[in-house]
């Protein structure tokens, strides 16, 4: 069983910015720069067999490429924060690709939960408290934006999770229309 998800992937110097975000997040479990992304869908544990058919539905995916603006900075969990990101500015390309992609997963026979869509990319998870430190982080943090980044691909990402951070592998990725 392979675990997959699809993403969008961010250039190096995007990538260079949020890890400058990171600091101010003590006491946080950061994700190393290699990991950061935006999340379009989380497949779970899939066999050989269904991991086939993903990448098939995948590559009949078609959507417009747009531009990714990061805005701002979050934290999912209010009170109990449990994982600190930079948030993606919401836009209808993005969200309609999103659709397409867990669609796609359930063509390939996959379950996948309703949930709902917050574009971000992860910084850091877990471990802190709403603290006067983490306001801090908020408040010094919210004029952050980067942009805009062109999507011209998504990727399929294998996850291997290890003791420390997870480690992605790039298995696959789809060309969006120029
Ligand atoms: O870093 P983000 O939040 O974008 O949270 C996990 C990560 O997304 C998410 O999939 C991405 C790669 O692991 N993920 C992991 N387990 C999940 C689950 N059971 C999940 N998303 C939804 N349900």
């Amino acid at each position: 069983m392979i675990r997959l998800f699809a993403a969008l992937s961010l250039p190096d110097e995007v990538c260079a910015r949020l890890q400058s975000l990171q600091m101010g997040l003590d006491g946080w479990r950061l994700s190393p720069p290699q990991n950061f992304h935006i999340t379009l869908a989380f497949f779970g544990e899939v066999s050989e067999a269904q991991a086939t058919d993903l990448d098939a539905a995948l590559s009949a995916v078609e959507g417009p490429g747009f531009d990714i603006w990061l805005d701002g900075v979050d934290v999912f969990g209010g009170g109990k924060p449990r994982l600190a990101y930079a948030a993606v500015r919401s836009d209808p390309a993005l969200s309609h690709l999103r659709d397409k992609v867990r669609q796609a997963g359930r063509t390939a026979g996959l379950e996948i939960a309703a949930e709902r869509y917050v574009p971000h990319v992860t910084l850091g998870r877990g471990g802190a408290r709403a603290d006067t430190r983490l306001t801090r982080w908020l408040e010094g943090n919210a004029a952050f934006l980067a942009g805009p980044v062109r999507a011209e691909t998504f990727q399929l990402y294998r996850s291997d999770l290890g003791r420390a951070a997870p480690t992605y592998t790039e298995v696959a990725r789809y060309a969006l229309t120029p």
